[in-house]
């Protein structure tokens, strides 16, 4: 089945100063035909008339012509800037549903017919669509490192040194007099067998930091009730996020707000006050609270001249927070602020980035989600089940599924590439 040709506006909302209509597929000079008359030269700007059906003219824009497979979807591609108003965009719109072999094109599918014509693998594809949604610098940097080709590049190279190792054990199985592969393949074998786990490990040993870039860091605020969780949360939220009030036991549901710190995205959490509960809301609202410190990235421990500071979750990240400065009293641990002077604020801050590592310029992490760290981690372990007292067979077998797991995450199979890498190389046959 020929594939049909799919457009879609692929700017933000009208109405803006310009709008970009992306056409794809095979009709795509017949579409510019119909529109502008005739196709512009590939990769060159043009500025045109676009016209309706009944000859009237509809706007002026710039064409721009990508003639397969040099384009983004390896398809004939055309984007076609216009002026941004929604009845400039919707009268183009028409012309092209209008035409024989044209629809409106599905969300993301643009990108799945460059994944399908080999322009772009899964991770770069992920990619992609993380550098769309990031919101941060951070995230922006890690996924534009990722779309890129970053992760695709490092797998590609492990995938083809797996797939030349496994080559040379089939090679020797194949071909050899004797009933044993000589030892000197097998060695070579396992030296870069351990020599690829090692560099996975490396990458997969990152303490999950390119997912907790991507989906932010948790900071969750614990304290007694009454030590201004909820006036702090607001003072770093710098809007009314949560109810304060003097009443103890106000807050019950987890109130979060978004704040970035040195470039990072960070969630804020405020919690229900620790202490015991006088109702059964109350200690549901506690219970939670303790399970979101359990697994929060940071915890900050509020206390101050009339509430302790309470312990922190095991094994979690904590740093102490004096609170209600303004109201005198010594810091005698951590960082003091006072939600309603604004003091110490910058400073804590400071202190959070710090204590979550955020402060420290690191490369961009390549795993950013975790369908790739599994898959790594299937390779990983692939390698690692292979010892030195394994018949040759079965070395060979573990490689494939270490390259299996890898092809998963770009998504690729490998059957054909293997055949490839074992003619390509060894002249086997002749
Ligand atoms: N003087 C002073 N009072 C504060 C400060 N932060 C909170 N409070 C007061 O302490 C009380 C409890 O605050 P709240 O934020 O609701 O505490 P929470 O129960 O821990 O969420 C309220 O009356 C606040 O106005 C502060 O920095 N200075
Ligand atoms: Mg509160």
């Amino acid at each position: 089945m020929a594939a049909e040709t799919i457009f879609a506006l692929s700017s933000g909302a009208a109405p803006t100063g310009v709008a970009v209509i992306r056409l794809s597929g095979p009709r795509v000079r017949f579409g510019l035909e119909t529109l502008i008359g005739h196709v512009p030269e590939p990769r060159r700007a043009a500025l045109r008339r676009l016209h309706a059906a009944d000859g009237s003219v509809i706007d002026q824009g710039i064409i721009l012509f990508f003639s397969a497979p040099a384009s983004f979807t390896g398809e004939d591609v055309a984007e076609l800037q216009v002026h941004g108003g929604r009845a400039v965009i919707s009268a183009i719109l028409s012309v092209l549903g209008a035409l024989p072999g044209f629809r409106a094109a599905q969300a993301g599918e643009f990108t799945r017919r460059a994944f399908e014509n080999g322009k772009a693998d899964l991770t770069e594809v992920e990619g992609l669509a993380d550098l769309i949604a990031a919101e941060t610098e951070m995230q922006r940097r890690q996924a534009l490192a990722v779309a890129e080709g970053g992760l695709s590049g490092r797998l590609e190279a492990w995938r083809t040194r797996l797939l030349r190792t496994r080559a040379l054990i089939e090679a020797e199985l194949d071909f050899s007099d004797e009933d044993d592969v000589p030892t000197s393949v097998r060695t070579a074998a396992l030296v870069e067998a351990a020599k690829l786990a090692d560099e996975m490990g490396e990458i997969l040993e990152d303490s999950h930091w390119g997912e907790r870039v991507r989906s932010g860091f948790e900071v969750v605020l614990l304290g007694a009730p009454n030590v201004g969780k909820s006036s702090l949360l607001n003072a770093l939220a710098q809007r009314d996020a949560a109810i304060v009030s003097e009443e103890a036991g106000t807050t019950r549901d987890m109130i979060e707000v978004q704040l970035t710190i040195d470039g990072h995205a960070v969630t804020l959490v405020d919690t229900a006050g620790l202490r015991e509960a006088k109702s059964g809301v109350e200690r549901e609202g506690i219970n939670r609270a303790r399970q979101r410190g359990e697994r929060a990235d940071l915890v900050l421990l509020l206390h101050d001249s009339d509430h302790e500071m309470p312990s922190a979750p095991t094994g979690r990240p904590a740093l102490p927070v004096r609170t209600k400065t303004d109201l005198g009293g010594t810091i005698s641990s951590g960082v003091g602020v006072s939600a309603r002077t604004g003091d110490g604020l910058a400073g804590l801050r400071e202190a959070i980035g710090k204590a979550l590592g955020l402060a420290v310029p690191r490369p961009s992490a390549l795993l950013i989600r975790e369908r790739q760290r599994s898959g790594v981690a299937t390779a990983r372990d692939g390698l690692i089940g292979i010892s030195a007292s394994m018949a040759p067979e079965l070395v060979a077998e573990q490689l494939r599924q270490s390259a299996d797991g890898l092809a998963r995450v770009t998504g690729q199979t490998d059957v054909e590439e293997m055949l490839g890498v074992i003619f390509g190389e060894f002249c086997i046959g002749k």
